[in-house]
């Protein structure tokens, strides 16, 4: 059998992260492991309900949903963490939290460019309007992942390629 571990996504807000989520667990499924995916979606309305997205509201929300990560990978679950994690030092507690050997991460490596573009939610127009403050890529910043397991750029990529990409690397390095 295989033990637990976090695949951990970083990137803008319209990366790509949440269908490469999806996409992954399914293929978990698919392989009869069991995964789950944790998101701003499934967190911030409930367990990090008390967290802004200032530099200390984002450094808790992701120290929290490590400490998930770690729960769940001992409960034999592996999980797909999906925030846009935008600072290195957090990310690094977040390894440390989750166990560096369980701990791989995916730098979800679509331009901001595109994403805005995309904007699939509006939130980039209305950051750049000033309705929103403390925006990743607006007015917050993004630090980029210094040494990332995967790095993927969804810009010209269809879905399965960049799912490959990462199922690839997990078959070589965790799977085998
Ligand atoms: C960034 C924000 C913000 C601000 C709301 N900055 O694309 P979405 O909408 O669905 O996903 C984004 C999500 C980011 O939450 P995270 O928990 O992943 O962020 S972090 O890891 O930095 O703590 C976005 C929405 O929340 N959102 N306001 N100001 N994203």
């Amino acid at each position: 059998g295989h033990i637990a571990f976090t695949v951990w996504f970083s990137g803008f807000s319209g990366s790509g992260k949440s269908t490469l989520a999806a996409a992954l667990d399914q293929w978990f499924f698919n392989r009869q492991i069991r995964s789950y995916i944790t998101d701003g979606d499934n967190t911030r309305m409930h367990l990090n309900r008390d967290l802004d997205f200032s530099r200390e509201g984002r450094k808790e929300n992701i120290r929290r949903v490590a400490e998930v990560a770690r729960l769940f990978n001992d409960a034999g679950v592996v999980v797909i963490s999906s925030f846009i994690s935008p600072f290195e030092e957090d990310r690094i507690s977040a390894k440390s939290i989750v166990g560096p050997e369980n701990y791989i991460e995916v730098y979800i490596a679509t331009p901001l460019e595109t994403c805005i573009q995309r904007d699939a939610k509006g939130l980039y127009a209305k950051a750049q309007k000033g309705e929103i403050s403390d925006f990743t890529g607006i007015n917050s910043p993004y630090e980029i992942p210094v040494n990332p397991d995967i790095i993927v750029d969804t810009t010209d990529r269809s879905i399965e390629t960049s799912l490959e990409i990462i199922t690839s690397w997990l078959l070589e390095n965790k799977l085998q």
